[in-house]
């Protein structure tokens, strides 16, 4: 027998790094995006519908109206997710459908819908996760005024009673809000989202209302669910970064990191706004009237899950950098900011790094620090990345095959990432992939596609992309595979 040399001996690979034991594995949708079915069974326009029928508002004049029919394929869709080992379905609830004008009774029709796929699910053993608002709000209540209007919480805290006490039951897991960042500052400052307004204090007043909303639903979810249901939030919050080492970069990513995060952690999970927030925007809103006495005490209520989003980081400088345009921070062209207090400060994209159809750079080390600042700066909650992926010009070739290995590359890296946090201390409870498929990419309309599934409009057919496969071997070894793709 030889004896092999240890100096020559074959190298052993490495044991695949496991993911924690319960690490959760899913992957989302919203309802806007994907159900289509915008008339039936009662469900009445939300700002989206709106929205997306105001000519040059959304590209190619698309609408959510058929979307990726969802409404009528939850089905097919559950058990295409059952084959793929999905651990784990997040998708969100057409407000206007299960309340339309959102006042008043519910609609049984529309509660049924998610009742059906609730159980749909349940049966397949995939976990539902429910949010109740991704973007949607009831166009009478954007009638009434929308979110700048303090009366709009008190509409979603009726919105919330009513489905715990249509799903309680069935789901274990609520979010109350999917990136009440974009509702408030696309929605109401630049007005790229519905429903299209270009105020800043009016953004200002919504994101306070949208916070207060957003505790006002949790004190009524858990006043109504079993004590072993999860609450949670998802926000967007950016990863932000300075260009340079001046103060003035850092005073730029300071300000842009006030009102794009802190606006929303600082209140829900420390119960007071940034006293930096409150300085940049005084001129803009009179914070002592918009926050009345007991909202911090609302807003602060404890959730058992905060859901992290990330795609890309946020570059930032101050204007005079040159390079840098004002316009382009990633959320779309607008003439109006979404930066209330802040419009001067510059946004830049990342050189050197590869970039998705959305011309968003591709860092994963962005997705690792967020991970680890937001445990650093809030131990006491556990994370849930909610969403993370990306769009890339898919296509399906002649034999029927729909290839997609720098989605594999992104969420590879991704993923990496996400364990690496794991590994150095941060409590990432699991990944949620965005998205399941291909879908309604609001004012980009169908030409990005996110889906680890793609969806032929004309057919509405659904092709696992090679995403998909790669994503269901993840899910079984529930560990990466050994090397990346090349
Ligand atoms: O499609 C959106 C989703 O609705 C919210 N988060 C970002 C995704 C990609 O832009």
């Amino acid at each position: 027998m030889t004896a092999v040399r240890p100096d020559i001996a074959p190298k052993q690979a490495p044991e695949a790094t496991r993911f924690p034991t319960g690490f959760v594995w899913g992957a989302a949708t919203a309802a806007y995006q994907v159900e289509g079915a915008a008339a039936e069974d009662g469900r009445t326009p939300s700002i989206w519908d709106t929205f997306s029928r105001t000519p040059g508002k959304v590209r190619n004049g698309d609408t959510g109206d058929i979307a990726a029919d969802h409404y009528h394929l939850y089905r097919d869709d559950v058990a295409l997710m059952k084959r793929l080992g999905l651990k784990a379905y997040r998708f969100s609830i057409s407000w206007s459908r299960v309340q339309p004008t959102g006042r008043g009774p519910a609609v049984e029709r529309g509660l049924d819908f998610y009742r059906k796929l609730v159980d749909e699910l349940l049966e397949a053993g995939i976990t539902p996760v429910a949010t109740l608002y991704h973007w949607d709000l009831p166009q009478e209540l954007e009638d009434a005024g929308g979110w700048p209007q303090r009366v709009t919480t008190d509409r979603f805290a009726d919105y919330a009673a009513i489905m715990a006490g249509a799903l309680g039951d069935r789901v274990g897991t609520w979010t109350t809000f999917n990136e009440p960042w974009c509702s408030a500052f696309l929605g109401y400052g630049s007005g790229v989202h519905a429903p299209g307004r270009t105020e800043p204090a009016s953004a200002l007043r919504a994101a306070h209302h949208l916070n207060l909303a957003h505790g006002r639903a949790i004190e009524v979810l858990r006043g109504q669910l079993p004590a072993a249901a999860q609450t949670s939030v998802t926000l967007n919050l950016h990863q932000v970064r300075p260009l340079t080492a001046s103060a003035a970069d850092a005073d730029a990513a300071r300000r842009i990191d006030a009102v794009g995060n802190r606006i929303f952690t600082g209140p829900m999970l420390r119960g007071e706004y940034p006293e930096d927030l409150i300085a940049d925007t005084r001129h803009l809103v009179d914070w002592s009237t918009l926050v009345h006495d007991g909202d911090l005490a609302a807003i602060s209520g404890p959730i058992d899950v905060l859901g992290v989003n990330y795609y890309t980081p946020t570059l930032v400088s101050t204007p005079e950098k040159g390079a840098g345009s004002t316009r382009d921070d990633g959320h779309g062209a607008s003439d109006y900011s979404p930066w209330p207090g802040s419009e001067h400060v510059a946004f830049h994209l990342s050189e050197g790094k590869q970039r998705t159809a959305m011309n968003w750079a591709i860092d994963p080390d962005g997705l690792y620090n967020l991970l680890m600042d937001t445990s650093r700066d809030h131990p006491e909650v556990p994370l849930m990345v909610t969403e993370n992926g990306a769009a890339f010009d898919d296509y399906v070739s002649p034999e029927g095959r729909v290839e997609d290995p720098e989605r594999i590359a992104y969420l590879h890296g991704h993923l990496d990432a996400v364990q690496r946090a794991v590994a150095d201390g941060a409590d990432v409870r699991g990944y949620f992939l965005w998205s399941l498929m291909d879908n309604f990419e609001w004012a980009y309309g169908y030409s990005k596609r996110f889906g680890t599934v793609y969806v032929d409009y004309a057919s509405q057919r659904r092709i696992p992309k090679a995403s998909a496969h790669w994503y269901a071997d993840v899910i079984r070894r529930h560990a990466l595979p050994q090397t990346g793709p090349s």
